[in-house]
């Protein structure tokens, strides 16, 4: 009806102030996901184990600016496998420069309670985040060494002494279970990548390349970065502002954008809810397969 009565008034092409404003959202999603599927994902994720008999835990490492929601990730992923809210990984809930995670700890989920707990076969590794600057925030050097599985549970990483051989926190003889078998870089979608970071994100891409580790991507903070998806989870590849977002981040740091996954992390919600932990199981899912694959090739 409003289009018709333009039409009427301005033939041609109605003056700017009567324009009707171009909707943040396209017509149709970018990318098709089964909203449905939660519980087959999730069952995917619980039962999944290594099939090498040696490997009792698929590694995921997780590596990011600070504040991108690397620990926040870890727990939402522990309150979905575990159909609960829990908070195995302490996220930051003030805005901070420096890295809240110092220690490199190994995050596994319990399932079962008493004298039948065991965990999920699928753990992550929280690692300090990259900060501005040669003298700030996890060394390149340490996220290699993480990498390979030579830095021990509980080493506090030093941003001006990065790991050496003679350190205690040095492991002379990783097992193929304490290598890192998935890279995933979590970027805030709320945010600029600085040339400093991105510099850092690269050199950490290239060392994980050299290992034949695979690599995924993670956008998070989606609701904070678009009000449409706030709104709604299921618009979250309807926003133009996401898409393009992802595009840009898949252009500066050469990671395919069919392996970024968006993301929204538990942050102040009391309850579980499926949209949310919907795309958190997409993007696990994924990282167990890739996971899997290298597991299967290289262990
Ligand atoms: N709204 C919203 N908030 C989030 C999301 N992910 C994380 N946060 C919030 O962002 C803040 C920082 O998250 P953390 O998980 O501590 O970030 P981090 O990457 O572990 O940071 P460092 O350990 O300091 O490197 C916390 O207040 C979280 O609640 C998200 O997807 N949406
Ligand atoms: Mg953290």
């Amino acid at each position: 009806m409003l289009r018709m009565i333009k039409r009427i008034m301005w033939p041609n092409n109605p003056p700017k102030e009567v324009q009707t404003p171009e909707s943040p959202l396209l017509d149709e999603p970018w990318r098709q996901l089964r909203w449905g599927d939660r519980q087959r994902d999730l069952q995917y994720a619980q039962e999944y184990k290594p099939a090498r008999e040696d490997i009792r835990y698929l590694r995921v490492l997780l590596y990011g600016p600070v504040g991108a929601g690397k620990s926040s990730f870890i727990n939402s992923v522990s309150n979905v496998l575990r159909e609960r809210i829990t908070i195995p990984a302490l996220a930051n809930a003030t805005t901070s420069d420096k890295s809240f995670t110092k220690q490199y700890d190994t995050h596994k989920f319990a399932k079962g309670r008493g004298s039948s707990k065991t965990f999920y076969s699928v753990v992550f590794n929280d690692i300090m985040g990259l900060e501005q600057g040669s003298n700030n925030g996890v060394h390149a050097n340490d996220i290699k060494l993480a990498l390979e599985g030579r830095v021990k549970e509980g080493h506090k990483f030093n941003p001006v002494s990065p790991v050496t051989k003679n350190d205690p926190g040095y492991n002379e003889s990783p097992s193929a279970d304490d290598r890192v078998h998935v890279l995933v870089c979590v970027m805030s979608a709320d945010t600029q990548i600085t040339p400093s970071i991105l510099e850092k994100m690269k050199s950490v891409r290239e060392t994980a390349s050299e290992l034949g580790i695979p690599q995924m991507a993670m956008m998070t903070h989606i609701d904070d970065a678009c009000g449409e998806i706030e709104k709604d989870l299921k618009n979250v590849y309807k926003s133009k502002y996401l898409r393009k977002k992802m595009k840009d981040f898949s252009a500066a740091v050469g990671i395919p954008i069919n392996c970024i996954f968006p993301v929204k992390s538990y942050s102040e919600e009391i309850d579980l809810k499926d949209d949310v932990d919907f795309l958190i199981l997409s993007a696990l899912r994924k990282m167990v397969d890739f996971g899997d694959d290298f597991i299967e090739k290289n262990c």
